[in-house]
């Protein structure tokens, strides 16, 4: 199952003020972010993001069971797709999973002696992951908590990063086309650390 753990405690607009009035944006993002905890590939959502590596062929942890959720048309789509570059990502279609595109992001293998080069990496998966969302008219996204498992980036240092990249991108140019952004971990550490962190990106006022 999939439970619903963060949820904006402004869900509707003021009555302060008159209905005709535009929200501030900061008002408005609260409600497009949302976190969950459960396996990402029951998500009806119009995109999932995996945590794939530069093969893109495949592999464990949620790679591997969004390969085997969604059949061998996933494999055989990314095996035309040449790989892909650590902190980027590919779209591709979903097949036999309840969401419309898979994007398969590749995020870092963590480098504590070089942080820095990590932390660019995994904002790029999460900023073009979203770019490739909007450009494939994808409304609803659902992330999972990119390279924390196998590639071992510490969960308490990768939520800032990923928050930081989707409230910037939410903020953008591009961000309006954008109806909801979900944070789907797996694990406690995960669900624990953007418990932590959202709140100080997207207050609750
Ligand atoms: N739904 C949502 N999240 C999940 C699921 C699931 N079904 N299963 C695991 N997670 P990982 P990485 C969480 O290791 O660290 C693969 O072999 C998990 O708890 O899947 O980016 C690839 O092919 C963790 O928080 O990905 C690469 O070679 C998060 O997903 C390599 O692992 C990511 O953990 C990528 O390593």
């Amino acid at each position: 199952s999939v439970s619903l753990l963060y949820k904006s405690k402004k869900l509707v607009p003021s009555t302060s003020k008159p209905a005709e009035a535009t929200p501030a944006p900061s008002q408005s993002l609260n409600n497009r972010i949302g976190l969950i905890k459960g396996d990402i590939t029951l998500l009806a959502v119009d995109a999932i993001v995996n945590a794939a590596n530069n093969s893109l062929l495949g592999g464990g942890g949620v790679d591997g069971a969004i390969h085997r959720a969604a059949g061998r048309n996933l494999y055989l789509e990314c095996r035309k797709l040449d790989g892909c570059d650590t902190g980027s990502a590919k779209i591709t279609n979903a097949y036999e999973l309840p969401c419309k595109k898979v994007i398969h992001a590749v995020g870092p293998i963590y480098n504590d002696r070089d942080v820095e080069k990590s932390e660019e990496d995994l904002a790029g998966c999460y900023t073009t992951s979203l770019q490739l969302a909007v450009e494939n008219d994808c409304k609803t996204i659902a992330f999972s908590a990119l390279s924390t498992g196998v590639y071992g980036y510490p969960s308490d240092d990768a939520a800032p990063v990923a928050i930081q990249a989707v409230k910037e991108f939410l903020e953008g140019e591009d961000g309006e086309k954008l109806e909801k952004v979900i944070f789907c971990t797996f694990t406690a550490k995960d669900v624990d650390a953007y418990n932590d962190w959202l709140p100080k990106f997207f207050p609750a006022t």
